[in-house]
């Protein structure tokens, strides 16, 4: 992918607010409970290796991504705390995750099976594994008991090739003002736990919503992932927060060509819009492509403190706003962040698009170059 550094959109990822956000966040543990930090996709769209770096400079002692790649990215970078794969990864590919002291989950005993031909190498260290038990979020994990034992079997059968080294779930709807389906899964997560004789190293289940709003829960270690990045995993469903989350990205651009257009004429693919009297338009390099959607038509951007209004259909690599007036070209377009008195926020851009500021923020193009602003050193 060719990153667009000629260009003068940017997303800007402010260090010192996803540093605080860490710091906040550890202040409220108990002194056994570290912090995890969630970094994959690319950082939810901050750039993995940054937000790991100023994860671990605020205490973060672990990492999770979703993939082995990202797991390899982090090892390639000379980081070497705890990583844990979030997904299930291929069985053949488990010499790899050990080699590199990388944790993955298990959530049946075949995956094991399949396993262990690939982990028979004397030279390898055991691989870590967690053990997942699905208490309701129904996408991967052990479902009962006895399918849980059957496997800590063929484990504890093969300590050369296995090490257990924690045991998690994760919640659906920690971020959800009613807890009826929370409290569920906690009371499955506890059943599972009564059943083993001893508890791994890591025993983990809380994401960012339940380390806000359910923090009896957490477990020793805690996997925080949005609210690193200064964003409410409920959206608005709970303002309150027990300390601030300072949004750390923002995204900028600049106007890239600037014209008056007749009552009447056209703007953009379909000559959607049509200007109900002599209008400025401003043109900003950044579409689709770069993950800024199409249905964002109709919503608006900042310039010089003021909202304006993107006409026409969003293209691929540009889309139009009205102008109050005439602006040269260059003048800052913010598409998200402040400008003067006003913000636009990632929750404001999900809100318009329908859909959560988590899907804005990871689907931003790598085409797009991440800034760092207030850096950590
Ligand atoms: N743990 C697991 C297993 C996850 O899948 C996630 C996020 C987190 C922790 C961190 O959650 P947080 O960002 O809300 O703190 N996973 C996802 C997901 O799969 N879709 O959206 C978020």
């Amino acid at each position: 992918m060719v990153t667009a550094t000629l260009r003068p959109t940017r997303v800007r990822v402010n260090e010192t607010a996803i540093f605080e956000n860490v710091q906040h966040a550890l202040a409220q543990l108990k002194e056994e409970t570290a912090l995890f930090a969630v970094v994959k996709a690319d950082g939810y769209g901050h750039g993995l290796l940054r937000v790991a770096r100023v994860a671990q400079k605020a205490g973060a002692s672990g990492f999770c991504v979703a993939v082995l790649d990202e797991a390899l990215a982090l090892r390639q970078a000379g980081f070497t705390a705890p990583i844990l794969v979030l997904g299930i990864i291929e069985p053949a590919y488990a010499a790899i995750a050990a080699a590199n002291h990388v944790a993955v989950p298990v959530g049946s005993a075949a995956w094991l099976d399949e396993a262990l031909p690939h982990l028979q190498d004397p030279a390898l260290p055991p691989l870590r594994v967690h053990l997942a038990m699905d208490t309701g979020m129904g996408r991967i994990g052990f479902r009962d008991v006895a399918a849980l034992k059957a496997a800590c079997a063929v484990a504890v059968a093969n300590p050369q090739a296995f090490e257990i080294e924690g045991l998690f779930t994760h919640f659906a709807t920690a971020d959800e003002p009613d807890t009826t389906y929370f409290k569920l899964q906690v009371a499955r997560f506890q059943a599972f736990l009564a059943a083993l004789p001893t508890k791994p190293r890591y025993v983990h289940v809380a994401n960012s919503a339940t380390s806000l709003w359910h923090q009896a829960c957490n477990g020793n270690v805690i996997r925080f992932g949005v609210a690193m990045y200064g964003l409410n995993p409920s959206g608005r469903a709970i303002e309150a927060t027990p300390y601030p989350l300072k949004p750390a990205m923002s995204l900028v651009s600049t106007l890239s060509f600037v014209k008056q257009i007749e009552a009447g004429e056209a703007v953009s693919y379909g000559a959607t819009y049509h200007a109900a009297e002599a209008e400025w338009i401003g043109t900003v390099p950044m579409g689709y492509a770069d993950g800024w959607l199409r249905r964002l038509q109709g919503f608006h951007v900042l310039v010089d403190g003021q909202f304006c209004e993107i006409v026409g259909r969003v293209c691929m690599d540009q889309f139009m706003i009205r102008l109050p007036h005439a602006y040269p070209t260059g003048t800052a377009v913010v598409l998200v962040g402040q400008s003067g008195d006003q913000t636009i926020t990632l929750q404001d851009v999900a809100d318009y698009s329908q859909t959560i500021h988590y899907e804005i923020a990871c689907g931003l193009a790598a085409r797009l170059p991440r800034e760092s602003v207030a850096p950590v050193k």
